[in-house]
This record gives C-alpha cells, structure tokens and sequence, in this order.
C-alpha cells in the first residue's frame, strides 16, 4: 500500500462506512454554548468542570475503513455552576491537525503507521484518548506520543509537553493514575523507544511536575498496554495480546494483530525504587483485559486487582493472522478480580473471581481512594433486556464502538448492582465522579454522563445522586450530537485554585 501523492484530489465526504455513519458521523463542532437547557435540578453544591476527549476525524481519511480510534482529539468542557450549565469545545492542535488544515486535507495514513502517511510528521498523535488536570494544565493524551498541554479555561494548545524535557519516553500512557495522598502522578510508556520496540518506560512525577522515578523495563511480547494499576506499593502492567510487527507496518499493514496464542500477561514492579531487573510477569489464558476500576493491597500483601476481562478480541477491527474476529454483539466483558502474591514463584494465574458478570466497561471509582481499599464501581452496563428500543435505533446507531445501555453501581462489599436506564433510545458513555462538597464517605455524591439519544440525534449529559442511583437528578441537554468518545475527567473548582499554604 502506498499513499496518496499530495497532488491527488481529496475524499470530499466521510467513507459510507459504520464508524462514519448515524450518530458516529464526525461532528467538527468548536465553539461554545451557554446556558445549555436543564430538566430537573442540578445542585447547588456542584462546581467544577467536565472535560472529555471524542476521536472526531477533521478530513475524510483517505484510508477507507479507518478506525474510530484514529480520529483527532476533540475536547469537550462542561463547566458546571450555580445550577447551569455551559458548554465549550475545541480540537488540539497537535502537529496533524494543523498541517492538514493548512493542506485542507488528510495527511495521516493507518492508526499507528507512519510507512503510510502522505508526509513524514514529527509526532503523529491525535490526542484524542483522555484528557486529565495536572499542575495547572491539562493534558491531552494518547499512548502513542507525550501529552499535548491544553488550557484548561480556553482549551487553547500550549503544544507538545515533555515536561521541560524531563520526559524520557517517546510515549505516555492515556491512563496516568494520581496517587490521592501524595498528589504523583504515576504514569508509564509502552513502545517507548519507538514503533516496534518492547521497552516500556515506568514514571513517577511529583505534583509540582518534577521526575521523581525513572525505570526502563522490557516486555516479553511488544502488546498493546493501554491501562494499568498502581497500589501503595506495587504497579502493575496489563498486557493486551494485540502484538505490533514493524516488517508488517513497513508493508502498510496494520499497527496490531490479535494472538490467540498469546497469554495474559500482568507486568508487576515495586512502584518506588525498583530495578529494571525485579519486574515479574505473571500469566494467565489469553484473554483482552481492558479498563482497570482500581488496585489494593489486602493484609497479606497480596495485590488486588479489579479490571474488566473478556474472553474475545475487543478490539475486533484489528482480527487475528487468518483475518477472524469476534461478531461485535458477542464480546462480553465482565468486572473481574485477579489476586495475585508478588512474592509468589509461581507466575500462573489459575484463578480470577468474577465481580460483576453483566457485559460492562469504562469502570469509574471515587478517586480520592484510588490506589486503596475501595467498595464502590461505577460503569456503563450493556443488558437488552432493560427495554432499548433497538429496530427504533439501529438505523442511527453507526458503528465501530461498543455500546452500553444503562449506568452501574456495584456495591463490592454486598455484591449489589443498582442500575440506571437512561431511556429506550439511548446509550451512555463513561461516567465520572463527582464528590459531594464537605463530605469525605467514599461514593457520597454525584455520577454524571454524556448520553446519547438516537432519536433526537443529539447528546445529553445526566446527573445522578448516589444516594438515589436509580433515577436522574437532572437531565442536561445539548442542541447538538457528540459522537462515541473514550475518556474524561470531573476537575473541581476547588481544585484548580491555587490552595492557600
Ligand atoms: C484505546 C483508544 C485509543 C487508542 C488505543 O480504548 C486504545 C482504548 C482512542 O484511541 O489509540
Ligand atoms: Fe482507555
């Protein structure tokens, strides 16, 4: 496969594919609106800002069945005040985004594939897996190259952020975990060396920004390490069995390939202190874990470690060797405990409990015990028989991402799940936490989403009270559509004031 020259005429319109399609056609929306409608009540007390990141693709790709995953970084800001609401968006501007609007076209080849652009870039990212509030910045992520600073009142790019050239990585993880006592941000890049390599850089920064750690480790297959975990003590590294193979990238093939005969494998290092030499990768049967809810210690000093699983492919557009995939509507990934001895010589995991056995992700926890004993989930839930209408939404529904159509709440220590459904035409995504003002109780205070409605064509946020998880306090809506996203964060007013010492 080779690029297209420059001098070719680009795709005027977006492949008639599903990831393009119904509620999934781009938005391309920057701008703001105020004053956004409100049904219910949003209480007094909530103050702060809600910021996510959708993949939201600027030009036509030229190639043709390009992933939702490949899409520019598109940020969403929903300040929140006084019981009213006001919306804010605005694309990074990472060194593709800028360049292709100067050429007025696509310039970027495959996900993850530089043999295949049209122009040779610095940095290729999109920025457009996670956005999180760091030292006064915010900071656009994806695990492909350093952050993009953004900010956090204008959502203005600053540009790429290396930390005053402290970052030794050529990448960094869209999932930093903030240690809540210590305000570190724990962090790691895999392929950290380039496309292809199995470094992986493990990163510890202090609140005020300063490199506190630095160790260099190797994995024993070049995968795909999207999420991770961090204990008081301990970090762990989940491998997902998507293997990258430069010879196949220089080809113009695809970044990942599916392993079936890959095993599970769980990278787990001391999180201060540590030696290159003291990571110990556990395993267990090839299976794809995806988001983490949190990580402990019990006490006996084993790890527990709370993350989704599944026995498929999630990720069904990268298929195996001989071209198989999973049907989409078969994957299923369930709330699942490993626990595992870090002192133990026996690297197989036989045994991981199963916490929540519907089909759910994007778990969510009260941050401020992240990293510690914790009791309470939240996460997107997917269980037809809550009455979507779905012969009503299939036609909008595009493709190319999972849905989800409720929100959960798993009480760890009692093993209830109570469950919001958001209506009969709607999908949700990731939620986020909202402590209450003045109250310290692990899970007391809010739950607000961005949901879809398929058949307004638009997209609503809905804020729920932990106390009364079943039913919405207030119902936030947008006069326009934000396609799928992945990740965002809740920041507190109180929180981006600079605290009296
Ligand atoms: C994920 C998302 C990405 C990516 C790699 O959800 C993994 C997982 C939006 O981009 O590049
Ligand atoms: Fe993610």
């Amino acid at each position: 496969m080779s690029a297209p020259s420059t001098s070719q005429k680009p795709l005027l319109h977006f492949p008639d594919r599903p990831q393009f399609s119904g509620f999934m056609k781009p938005c391309r929306v920057e701008g703001e609106i105020q004053n956004l409608e409100v049904y219910g009540e949003i209480p007094a007390d909530i103050d702060g800002t809600f910021y996510r990141v959708m993949p939201d693709p600027q030009f036509s790709p030229f190639i043709e069945d390009d992933p939702w995953f490949n899409g520019d970084g598109n940020i969403s800001a929903f300040r929140i005040k006084d019981g009213q609401a006001s919306f804010k968006q605005r694309y990074v501007r990472t060194e593709k985004f800028t360049r292709e609007r100067d050429a007025q076209r696509a310039l970027l080849g495959k996900y993850r594939n530089k043999y295949t652009d049209a122009v040779e870039f610095k940095v290729r990212t999109t920025a457009n897996t996670n956005v999180v509030y760091f030292n006064g910045k915010l900071l656009a992520l994806k695990e492909d190259a350093p952050p993009y600073a953004i900010d956090p009142q204008t959502l203005e790019t600053h540009g790429l952020y290396t930390f005053d050239g402290q970052l030794p990585s050529l990448t960094f993880t869209a999932h930093p975990k903030f240690d809540p006592r210590t305000g570190d941000m724990i962090c790691f890049g895999y392929e950290a060396k380039g496309d292809g390599t199995p470094d992986v850089c493990y990163y510890r920064i202090g609140p005020d920004g300063k490199f506190l750690e630095v160790v260099w480790l190797c994995a024993p297959v070049v995968a795909m390490i999207h999420d991770f975990a961090v204990t008081d003590n301990w970090v762990v590294f989940p491998l997902i069995p998507q293997l990258c193979d430069i010879e196949r990238m220089k080809k113009g093939g695809e970044h990942w390939q599916w392993s079936p005969e890959t095993p599970f494998y769980l990278g787990v290092l001391p999180r201060k202190g540590a030696k290159p030499t003291d990571i110990k990768w556990f395993r267990y049967r090839n299976s794809f874990p995806g988001h983490t809810a949190n990580a402990y210690e019990d006490k006996s000093g084993n790890i527990i470690l709370d993350l989704g699983l599944s026995e498929k492919n999630v990720f069904f557009w990268w298929p195996d060797a001989q071209g198989n995939a999973p049907e989409p509507s078969s994957i299923h990934s369930q709330l699942t405990r490993f626990t595992i001895d870090p002192s133990s010589p026996n690297l197989e995991l036989a045994n991981a409990e199963i916490l929540q056995s519907n089909n759910s992700e994007f778990y969510r926890i009260d941050d401020r015990f992240s990293t510690q004993v914790y009791r309470h989930c939240y996460f997107d839930l997917m269980d037809p028989a809550l009455g979507t209408d779905f012969p009503a939404i299939a036609p909008q529904l595009g493709g190319g991402y999972p849905l989800y159509n409720s929100l959960a709440h798993l009480d760890i220590v009692t093993r209830q799940t109570e469950i919001y459904f958001p209506g009969r035409t709607h999908m949700v995504q990731e939620p986020v936490f909202i402590p209450r003002r003045g109250s310290t109780e692990e899970g007391d205070g809010y739950i607000l989403a961005l949901v879809n409605n398929y058949a307004s064509m638009s997209s609503e946020l809905h804020l729920l009270d932990t106390r009364d998880f079943t039913k919405a306090q207030a119902v936030i809506l947008l006069p326009i559509r934000l396609r799928q996203g992945l990740h965002g964060n809740w920041v507190d007013s109180e929180d981006t004031q600079p605290r009296a010492e």
